[in-house]
Parts: structure tokens; C-alpha cells; sequence
């Protein structure tokens, strides 16, 4: 079923209409209500009054990540902290994490996106969704529950992890649609084998997967392992957090419902628009947001787009999978980490050197690994093994309080690390998605 006929099927004319609409108004507004926009706008010379068409974006300035860190923790936000129903929180590149704030509307506008992804995906009203998203900060949990309260799903809120528990009330409670992430969902299978269970008689027969990237090859994996429709479904905290773009059952392309979210594809060489079908950047303009609506935000997020009629009957622009990053992000269980992040904490601890690395791993059906080989002064090799571990300890938890990932420290002597005469080989990704 398509949730919003109206805004997912309308006339390419009637869609432009109403972006042009609604940009010329969310300008204002934001000029109005935001003075780090205010600023922003006028210091490139836009006059608000001037935004009349979609067209007109060209001439806005980008926002970036870095604008909201150095507006931390809300002086982005275009409403007092009083109008703001709920705050979410993701991984900033350094330091301060990113903030962002959601009004009443726009947690109507969160359920109402997710309500199409749920749709998009093949759920049905009635259906009992399993959301194995995280609950808390990250943005998943949160915002596949409200879609399925706007649609009339019956949610289990299982939130991730606690795995047996997790496939015990699939087994019990036969819900038909899953949420989590595409590595969980494979994880998952292998518990399920080890609890006697076989994954393909599963009562799953649609997963949303998303947060982290996942190939096509992974795609025929988890729908061999589980007999399930596996379907793709991106966001970003941002921007609203998942409910930006979904697969359709016909899974060639991600719908991006631009009555709300404009993208455009930014070449990355050029900085100017993508030739069409091409790849690029992904930067979004939230057309409706209220809490902290963004003008071109670049998402990092490497897409190409697609604006051919869906033979699924919307009409929104279809993007690409996520084919890669600008930056160094990674994403390791679901959580998104910067390895300038791991750098600030490295830093802050006495006897570590400058020079890490990153190693990511993921065993069959199993999760990722991280690996942080990090130099420590000489001395630390005369010391005795029990003070090494102790040091290696120390790291861990500093990683795992500051970042939310847990990860294996391992001690090398000063040198070991290759040195670089370019930029420093930070990540070593061994996984195969
Ligand atoms: O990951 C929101 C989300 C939750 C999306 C649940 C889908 C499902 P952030 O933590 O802010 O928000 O991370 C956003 O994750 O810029 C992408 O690089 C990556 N990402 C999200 N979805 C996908 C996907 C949530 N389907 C960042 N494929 C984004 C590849 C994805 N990468």
C-alpha cells in the first residue's frame, strides 16, 4: 500500500509547486527564528523574500556538520527550547556530539515519513512490527515506533541486543515485519541455529535494514537465510532520522519523499550539481521542519538519483544505496564512528602516541569487530605484562564511555605503525558487505 497517495504519486508540476512553496516559506522562517541562519543567509547575500522557487536553492548557502557542532548544543535550532518535544543525539567528528531537536509537528511529521517507509516496505495496518532498533539517543528505535503508531502497527518495542530473548518473542509472538540492522539480522541467524531454531521457518517475511551501508550481495544472504523481503531504508539524524528514503517491494531505489526532504546531487570534484544519473553528494533541504531545519545539508552520503516514474505508482525520486563516504566515517555495529574521535581520546591519555589505527572486522555471522592498535611510549614495554593490560583496559573504557563502541586495544612500540607521507591510513575495513 502507498500511506500518502497524495504527496508520494503527485505530478512531477504539482510536486515542483509545492517545494517551491514551501521553500520560500521555510527561508523566512528560519531568517525569522534562526540568528546563526540569519547571519549565514545574509553574509551570502540572499534576501528571503527572493526564495520564490525550488530553483532559487542554488542560491542558499551549504550547512554542514561542523555548523552544528560549533553551535552546540542547540544554536541551531530555530524554536526556544520550550517548543522542542524531544532531543536526539549522534556522533559529531570530534568532542561534541551532534544535537538535534524535534517540535510537536515535527514529531507528527517523524510518524508520518516513517508511516510511508513502513507502507513502502509492504507493511500493512494490523501487521506486529519487531523494532529491533536501539531506543535512546540514536534515532532508530524512536522513529520506527512512531511510524508504526501513525500506521496502526502493533509495535514490540525489543530495542537491539539481547538476542536470545529477541528471537524467543519472534518465535512466540509471530510478528511478520523486522527493523534492525542488516548485520543484526544476519547475527541474529546465527543464534537462532544455535537455539535449535531454524531461521527460514521464521514468521519475518519483511525486514527495513538500514543505518549502516550493506551491498546487494548481503541483500541475497539475509533473504536466503531468513525467507524473508529485505529492503533498504536510510536517514540520518539530521535530517529526521530514518524516514528520508525507502525501497519500494520492487527494490530499485530508494524513494526519497521530497515533498519534505529536497535532495540535490552535488559532484564531489566540482561542488556544482551532479550530471543527472550521476553520482554525488547527497545534500538535503528539509522543506517543513520546524525544531531545526537544515538548507543544503551535506549529508557525506555518496548516491546517485533517479526520477523516473516507480512501476510501484509513486512518483517521488528514487536514490541509489548509499555508495560510499566523503569522510572517514565507519559504522561498526550500528553506531557511527569518526576516527578523529578515537584520535581526541588517544590524546587525552598519558603515554599514548599520536599514531593509531583502526581495524574493522566481521566474521561470518557475526558483528563487527573494532581493533584500535595504538602506539604507547617504550617504557611501557619494560613494565610487567599485568600493567600493560591494566593501561590497555584504561583505553578501552575511555573509548567505550566516550563513543558508545566497545573495542579491543592492543599496545604496539613506538614505530610500528606505518607512517605515512599523505594522509595517514587510518581504517583498515576487512569486512565484505
Ligand atoms: O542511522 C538513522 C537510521 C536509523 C537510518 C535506522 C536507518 C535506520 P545516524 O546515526 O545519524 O542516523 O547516521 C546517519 O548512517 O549519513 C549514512 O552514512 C548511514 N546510513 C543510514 N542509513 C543507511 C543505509 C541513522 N540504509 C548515517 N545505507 C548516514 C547506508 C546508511 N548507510
Amino acid at each position: 500500500m502507498i500511506w500518502n497517495e497524495k504527496m508520494e504519486c503527485m505530478q512531477p508540476q504539482d510536486l515542483k509547486n509545492i517545494q517551491s512553496e514551501r521553500l520560500g516559506e521555510r527561508v523566512r522562517y528560519i531568517y525569522k527564528n534562526s540568528p546563526v541562519y540569519k547571519e549565514k543567509l545574509s553574509k551570502a547575500g540572499v534576501d528571503p523574500d527572493s526564495v520564490k522557487s525550488i530553483e532559487d536553492l542554488k542560491k542558499l548557502p551549504f550547512t554542514i556538520k561542523e555548523d552544528l557542532r560549533d553551535n552546540y548544543p542547540f544554536g541551531l535550532f530555530s524554536q526556544p527550547l520550550n517548543k522542542i518535544s524531544e532531543i536526539h543525539v549522534s556522533s559529531g567528528t570530534t568532542g561534541n556530539p551532534t544535537v538535534v531537536g524535534y517540535s510537536a509537528d515535527d514529531l507528527k511529521l517523524w510518524g508520518e515519513v516513517m508511516a510511508r517507509v513502513l507502507a513502502c516496505a509492504g507493511a500493512e495496518p494490523g501487521d506486529i512490527l519487531q523494532n529491533a532498533y536501539g531506543y535512546g539517543l540514536f534515532t532508530g528505535g524512536l522513529g520506527f515506533h512512531y511510524g508504526a503508531l501513525t500506521m496502526g502497527l502493533t509495535v514490540i518495542p525489543t530495542s537491539s541486543g539481547q538476542t536470545k530473548r529477541q528471537l524467543k518473542i519472534m518465535n512466540d509472538f509471530k510478528p511478520r515485519i523486522l527493523g534492525c540492522t542488516p548485520s543484526y539480522a544476519l547475527y541474529m541467524a546465527e543464534e537462532a541455529r544455535e537455539m535449535g531454531l531454524n531461521p527460514r521457518d521464521s514468521s519475518w517475511k519483511i525486514g527495513i535494514f538500514g543505518a549502516e551501508p550493506w551491498s546487494e550481495a548481503m541483500r541475497k544472504e539475509i533473504e536466503g537465510t531468513w525467507n524473508m523481503s529485505a529492503t533498504d531504508v536510510y536517514g540520518l539524524s539530521e535530517i529526521i532520522g530514518p524516514g528520508v528514503a525507502q525501497e519500494c517491494p520492487h527494490k530499485n531505489g530508494l524513494h526519497i519523499f521530497s515533498d519534505v526532504f529536497y535532495p540535490e546531487i552535488i559532484d564531489t570534484q566540482t561542488g556544482q550539481a551532479a550530471k543527472p544519473g550521476q553520482p554525488g553528494e547527497l545534500v538535503i533541504t528539509t522543506l517543513t521542519k520546524q525544531g531545526i531545519p537544515l538548507l543544503r545539508y551535506k549529508t557525506r552520503d555518496i548516491v546517485s538519483i533517479n526520477y523516473e516514474r516507480c512501476c510501484c505508482g509513486r512518483t517521488s525520486p528514487r536514490i541509489s544505496k548509499i555508495q560510499g563516504r566523503t569522510d572517514d566515517m565507519i559504522i561498526v555495529r550500528g553506531i557511527n564512528v569518526f576516527p578523529s574521535q578515537i584520535e581526541h581520546v588517544l590524546l587525552g591519555i598519558e603515554g599514548t602516541q599520536p599514531h593509531y589505527q583502526l581495524i574493522v572486522d566481521r566474521k561470518i555471522g557475526e558483528l563487527d569487530e573494532l581493533e584500535v592498535m595504538v602506539e604507547v611510549e617504550e617504557k611501557f614495554f619494560s613494565d610487567e605484562i599485568k600493567q600493560l593490560h591494566a593501561f590497555e583496559e584504561k583505553i578501552r573504557r575511555e573509548i567505550e564511555s566516550t563513543l558508545g563502541v566497545s573495542a579491543r586495544v592492543k599496545l604496539v612500540e613506538p614505530k610500528t605503525i606505518q607512517r605515512s607521507e599523505g594522509k595517514a591510513k587510518r581504517v583498515i575495513d576487512k569486512r565484505t558487505i
